[in-house]
């Protein structure tokens, strides 16, 4: 893998210093106000997974108070791509979904004026970018890849959703799901990513379709999408529902 420069870093440093200044502002007391949770009782079983629930789901509006739409995520010339780049999955390569593109369809549900399903002929006609990113996960490792596809605005535009609702859900082949709040599915580099490198995206990197969002940490960045829905219920996710924070940008 290569070293990392202080220059590719010092983005990701900012995050986390960010991080720390929201988590020390926070007194227990505000805590509680803010979650609703009582401190009368701390021995409640309960109480402790309350609170950091309740941390959480605070920190999940601040993210989403202080997430600014313009705001670009670091870019790199092809030569910093990670190669190869890591494959990761709650489950090991070989088991990764095998999707047929003749047959895929991609479905749309919610608030969204025209649900017709999408093939993959049909969505190579739309517009096309590419973009040379930093892929970060949550446990621990980074890389960048270069991903092709179509800005999810124009798609999100092209089928009348409704850009006032508060949620886009997205269900996969394999199981996973997630989902991400309006501005960052409307952000310029959010990509309905058709392609790994200059080639169709492989199998282990989410064929025929993920989306890739370089504001956002890897499991938000979901893989083998079978539907795409907009909603105003929180939708969750497979890893968000298990305690991963929800805003989880990067
Ligand atoms: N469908 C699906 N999407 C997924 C996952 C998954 O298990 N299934 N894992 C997520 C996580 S945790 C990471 S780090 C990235 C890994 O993407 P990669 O295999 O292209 O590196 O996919 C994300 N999207
Ligand atoms: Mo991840």
């Amino acid at each position: 893998m290569k070293r990392l420069r202080i220059g590719d870093i010092r983005p990701d440093i900012k995050q986390i210093e960010r991080r720390a200044f929201l988590r020390q502002s926070l007194s227990l007391g505000a805590l509680t106000m803010l979650t609703g949770c009582s401190l009368d009782n701390p021995a409640a079983p309960d109480f402790i997974d309350r609170v950091l629930k309740g941390m959480s789901h605070w920190n999940d509006r601040v993210q989403a108070a202080i997430f600014s739409p313009t705001r670009l995520a670091p870019v790199y010339p092809e030569s910093a791509i990670t190669k190869p780049f890591p494959f990761n999955a709650f489950y090991a390569e070989a088991q990764a979904p095998v999707v047929d593109g003749a047959t895929y369809r991609l479905e749309l549900a919610g608030m969204i004026a025209d649900k017709r399903p999408w093939t993959v002929a049909d969505l190579r006609k739309l517009p096309h970018e590419s973009q040379v990113t930093r892929h970060i996960c949550v446990e621990g490792w980074s890389a960048i890849g270069k991903w092709g596809g179509v800005p999810f605005h124009v798609f999100l535009e092209r089928i009348g959703a409704d850009k006032t609702a508060k949620y886009v859900g997205f269900k996969c082949a394999d199981g996973y799901y997630s989902s991400i709040d309006m501005p960052t599915a409307l952000h310029p580099q959010t990509l309905l990513a058709l392609d790994y490198g200059d080639a169709e995206l492989p199998r282990k990197y989410g064929y025929p379709m993920k989306l890739r969002v370089p504001t956002k940490l890897g499991f938000k960045n979901p893989k083998h999408i079978t539907e795409i829905f907009v909603t105003n219920d929180y939708p969750g996710g497979y890893w968000e529902d298990q305690g991963y924070n929800w805003f989880s940008g990067s």
